[in-house]
């Protein structure tokens, strides 16, 4: 049974906002800290907002769509770029995608068993990220990275894994440019 009524919404691609979010809410460094790499840099950064997520309230069904706008701010913790938590969903078989609308930078994706994959994300440019892979947003510009995101309505998050492991890769700066780098042996 679907419980939505039809509406519509306006995105702002400069702001990465929605006209009538039903729900914003911003992550701050201390919610990730232990995700980067360089603990120095983390102690001495403050706590920045480090991004935003502007979303609709959908039921949380398996026919429904949930979608929002994720924006990751510009900057850097050390030399590792501004990135959101990243998840898997909570239920696995179910893909996302992702607009990008204002920014540069990867969807850095992974696998439960070792794959990764990282997709330049730059205005205009659409990722599929599939059922079973783990995805995070990673700010390699100097403006904001706006996404519109669009996933089943019963997805889910699952942090998790991510908050205890992280993810296999990292994305730094090294002589200027974003370098893609181990983070852990895989297992
Ligand atoms: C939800 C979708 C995005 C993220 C948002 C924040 O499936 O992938 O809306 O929730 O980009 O990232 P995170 O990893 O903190 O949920
Ligand atoms: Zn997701």
């Amino acid at each position: 049974m679907f419980l939505s009524t039809p509406f519509s919404d306006v995105i702002d691609r400069v702001e990465g906002t929605l006209a009538s979010p039903d729900n914003v809410y911003e992550r701050h460094l201390s919610a990730m800290a232990e995700m980067y790499e360089d603990a120095e840099a983390v102690a001495a950064a403050g706590d920045p907002v480090i991004y935003k997520v502007y979303e609709k309230k959908i039921p949380e069904l398996a026919g429904e769509l949930q979608w929002c706008m994720s924006v990751t701010l510009p900057g850097k913790i050390g030399r590792e770029y501004y990135m959101t938590k990243g998840h898997f969903h909570e239920v696995r078989d179910t893909a996302e995608i992702y607009l990008c609308v204002r920014g540069t930078g990867y969807m850095l994706m992974e696998t439960e068993d070792g794959q990764s994959k990282a997709l330049e994300m730059n205005p205009d440019v659409a990722v599929y990220v599939p059922a079973r892979w783990a995805h995070r947003s990673v700010n390699t510009g100097g403006e904001p990275l706006i996404s519109f995101c669009v996933y089943p309505g019963d997805a889910g998050h699952d942090y998790g894994t991510i908050e205890t492991e992280g993810f296999r890769k990292r994305i730094v700066e090294i002589d200027g440019r974003p370098a893609i780098i181990d983070n852990r042996p895989s297992s």
